[in-house]
């Protein structure tokens, strides 16, 4: 007989999930189907005491995922906001930033930006904080997670399926522990980040009470976005959106082409000159 469970711990192809009636089981897939990811909603098929197969997983109310050309890495199924975490140190990432809230977009999934280790604060971090707020039009929520000063956090989560995703060592575990009230996650020490080691190697769903849950994941190094088209991209850009259909060539591509509302507007201030320089970036990985 078929039951229905939930995914809460992700290794690729081995799982655990957590049955309706609260069963924690190892699971497998049959002839090797990596199509799951945490959080799915799945139907088993029990073997043991202890042990499933998984068989097929529910609709989803949504799928974050990032594509290189060589495959697919689902991200997680079924969240409703994605928190995206940099910290003051290790040095954010731009580009990964500008991908990972690109895929947001795409998938629809409303993003909020996290600043941690906001102990560690210098002069120049406000005017990143600037650029994220300007660019970006997200809430910016800032939190110390080694002092479990998270409170803004916690309360925006209240009553989401939530994601922490971001690069190594920025504090998605920290975060975790203090969200939890316990150190169930494991942290890891950056000099070990910086060499590429990730501290957290598969993603976890935690209850944080009846109607939130969050998940933790390990870090990223890139985001393939291999799944955008050309001609929605700048649908996901919150800073572009209004001058979409104002170039003169309605298969504008904003590069070398006259008359380009884009790249009039990166020239004359409107928007940020960095943002069409990767907009640009990304065109050309498509074209
Ligand atoms: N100063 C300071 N350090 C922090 C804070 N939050 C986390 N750290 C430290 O940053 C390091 C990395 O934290 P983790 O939580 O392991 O980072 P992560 O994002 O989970 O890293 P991966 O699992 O590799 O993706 C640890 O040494 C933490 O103690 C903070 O608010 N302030
Ligand atoms: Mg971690
Ligand atoms: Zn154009």
């Amino acid at each position: 007989m078929l039951e229905t469970a939930t995914i809460i711990e992700d290794y690729g192809r081995r799982f655990v999930v957590q049955t309706d009636n609260g069963l924690l089981l190892e699971a497998n897939t049959r002839k090797k189907r990596t199509d799951f990811v945490c959080g799915d909603r799945v139907h088993i098929q029990q073997i043991n005491n202890h042990q499933a197969v998984i068989e097929d997983y529910l609709p989803r109310q949504s799928l974050l995922f990032r594509q290189d050309e060589k495959r697919t890495k689902l991200l997680a199924a079924n969240v409703t906001q994605v928190f995206v975490v940099t910290a003051i140190l290790p040095e954010p990432n731009l580009d990964l930033l500008q991908r990972t809230l690109l895929a947001c977009n795409a998938a629809n999934i409303p993003a909020f930006l996290i600043i941690n280790k906001m102990d560690l604060l210098t002069d120049k971090e406000q005017n990143r904080e600037d650029f994220y707020r300007h660019i970006f039009r997200l809430p910016v929520i800032k939190t110390v997670a080694i002092n479990n000063d998270i409170s803004d956090l916690k309360n925006k989560m209240r009553g989401a399926c939530n994601i922490l995703v971001g690069q190594s060592g920025v504090g998605k575990s920290q975060l975790s522990n203090a969200l939890l009230g316990e150190n169930k996650a494991k942290t890891g020490d950056i000099s070990l980040n910086e060499k590429g080691k990730h501290t957290t190697t598969f993603s976890k769903l935690y209850q944080i009470d009846d109607h939130t849950s969050f998940i933790d994941t390990p870090g990223m190094q890139s985001f393939g976005l291999n799944h955008l088209s050309i001609d929605k991209l700048l649908y996901y850009f919150p800073d572009m959106q209004h001058l979409i259909g104002k170039c003169r060539f309605h298969n504008c591509r904003h590069l070398q082409e006259p008359d380009c509302a884009i790249k009039n507007a990166a020239q004359n201030g409107e928007i940020n000159q960095e943002r069409l320089l990767f907009l640009q970036k990304i065109i050309r990985e498509k074209i």
